[in-house]
């Protein structure tokens, strides 16, 4: 299964920005990731969503008004799944003091505003692996 692509799933936690969201699916897509786009919010739904299109990884936005204890939710469901070789990185807006918090949780690593995507693209070819 070498050769297949690897499969991002992309959600968010607030709500609008679909444009960045939109470019950031559209820069990974281009870099050879295998995109799953969706504007799933709840961590039942980007869980189960994550399972049915056997995902490498989860990619979230955080937008305004993000609830992060959704972030507990996700990994507690992943675990439950016996999934938790799927990692969960973040980016978007959250205030400074929750960064470590997410981390804590179990976010791998969270991009804020300013991160450019040559940036981003080098950190997920050299982070984000075959889950298989
Ligand atoms: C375009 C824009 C809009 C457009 C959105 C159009 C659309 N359909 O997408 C419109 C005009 C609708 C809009 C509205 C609002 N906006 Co506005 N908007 C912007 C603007 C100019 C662009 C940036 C943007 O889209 N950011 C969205 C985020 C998600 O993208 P990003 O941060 O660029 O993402 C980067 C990283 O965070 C990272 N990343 C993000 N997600 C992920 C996920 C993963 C997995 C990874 C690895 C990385 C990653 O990668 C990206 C590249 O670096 C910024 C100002 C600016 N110069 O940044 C303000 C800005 C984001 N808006 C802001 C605000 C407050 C609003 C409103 C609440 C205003 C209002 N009172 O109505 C509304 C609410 C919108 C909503 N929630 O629906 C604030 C947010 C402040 C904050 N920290 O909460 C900003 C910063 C402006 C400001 N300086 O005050 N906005």
């Amino acid at each position: 299964m070498k050769d297949r692509k690897i499969r991002i799933l992309m959600a968010k936690m607030g709500d609008g920005f679909e444009t960045a969201m939109m470019k950031l699916a559209s820069a990974f897509s281009e870099a050879g990731f295998e995109v799953i786009y969706t504007d799933l919010q709840e961590p039942e739904a980007i869980v189960s969503a994550a399972l049915q299109e056997s995902v490498d990884h989860i990619g979230i936005t955080t937008l305004p008004g993000a609830d992060i204890n959704r972030f507990s939710k996700i990994f507690e469901l992943l675990k439950k799944e016996n999934v938790e070789d799927i990692k969960v990185t973040a980016g978007g807006f959250l205030d400074e003091a929750d960064i470590p918090k997410i981390k804590e949780m179990g976010v791998v690593e969270f991009f804020p505003k300013g991160t450019t995507y040559a940036e981003l693209i080098q950190w997920a070819k050299e982070n984000i692996k075959h889950i298989d």
